[in-house]
């Protein structure tokens, strides 16, 4: 049952973030292994096959979600008895879990010195990984302000101005059009990330390229701290990762809507903003200019170009496949 349930809460957003996102499927692919009757590999494999494609299918564009189904399921196929391939699963799923919590905490170091004694920081939508630097700046003893947005249409700003206010940071909530009127008091944007393409780009929540945009024309620098298995391996064969676009009834109630017949609403729940407005990428290896993402695909996830073809070919290019 663990895995439809895990589904279903990361289709509602009970379950949201791409880093929880990525632990959550960690672990509902454990707890569905070890739940498993031992039956032959190939059936045990077939078997995970299925439930690992049922939570690939919840959202399609935290990259997080592939990586740790592919993390996770690794070595399947070379297992000689069920029993084998239920501790694989259960070991790296374990493993995947222990090192995100870690990363995270990482980040937080390595993104709490980017941060200056004074600063007052912009963030949007609700980030662990960005939060997590914020905190421990705080903690550090850094005097910190923070601009929290409130992310039409799910408010995923309330979250972040809940953790925020128990931390005891002072913050300033804002509507997400009101970032241009107060980006002359930032001195740093720092965001989250469901995906990092290989040139760089960071796909986040809706609204971080025009927070980008505004920053980077007010010279305010801008900071992504992402995990390494939010970048994504497939996009060095050209894949785009693909933007979720949610219910028209997030944005505008249907009994309004239905009163509308020529209005259509759009709801794209992500957008992209290219390398050149972000100034660094911190990571739990440690920071990088986006330029050096392929790096990181190649020597921490372990795709170069030469794996892929060797595992897929250059046809297979789509995650649910
Ligand atoms: C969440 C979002 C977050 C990233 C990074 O979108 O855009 O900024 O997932 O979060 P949604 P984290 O609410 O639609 O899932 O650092 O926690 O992984």
């Amino acid at each position: 049952m663990i895995v439809p349930e895990t589904a279903d809460k990361i289709k509602s957003m009970e379950i949201r973030g791409a880093g929880r996102i990525a632990r959550a499927v960690a672990e509902a692919l454990r707890d569905h292994a070890l739940a498993l009757p031992a039956r032959d590999p190939g059936a045990f494999r077939q078997e995970m096959e299925r439930a690992a494609a049922m939570l690939l299918a919840t959202r399609p564009t935290a990259v997080s979600l592939p990586n740790a189904v592919h993390i996770v399921m690794a070595g399947l196929d070379r297992a000689t008895t069920a029993e084998e391939a239920r501790a694989g699963v259960a070991r790296r799923a374990d493993e995947f879990i222990r090192s995100s919590q870690h990363a995270v905490e990482q980040i937080a170091q390595f993104g709490a010195s980017h941060i200056r004694d004074g600063d007052t920081i912009l963030t949007h939508c609700n980030s662990e990984a960005a939060l997590g630097c914020i905190i421990e700046a705080h903690r550090q003893g850094k005097e910190i302000e923070v601009f929290a947005t409130e992310v039409r249409p799910r408010n995923q700003g309330l979250i972040t101005i809940r953790t925020l206010n128990e931390a005891g940071i002072k913050t300033h909530f804002i509507v997400d059009s009101a970032v241009r009127s107060f980006i002359h008091d930032i001195d740093l944007v720092i965001v989250g990330a469901d995906a990092v393409t290989v040139n760089g780009a960071v796909v986040n929540k809706i609204g971080t390229a025009q927070v980008a945009h505004s920053a980077r024309e007010a010279r305010v620098n801008m900071i992504v701290a992402a995990e390494t298995y939010k970048f994504a391996p497939r996009t060095i064969l050209g894949e785009l990762v693909r933007i979720e676009e949610r219910a028209a009834s997030e944005v505008l109630p249907d009994e309004i809507a239905r009163t509308l017949p020529y209005v259509t609403v759009r709801n794209p729940a992500f957008d992209v903003t290219p390398a050149g407005y972000i100034d660094l990428i911190v990571t739990e290896k440690g920071a990088i200019p986006p330029q050096m993402a392929y790096v990181i695909i190649r020597d921490y996830l372990g795709w170069g170009i030469d794996e892929f073809h060797l595992a897929f070919g250059p046809a297979t290019l789509n995650w649910e496949e």
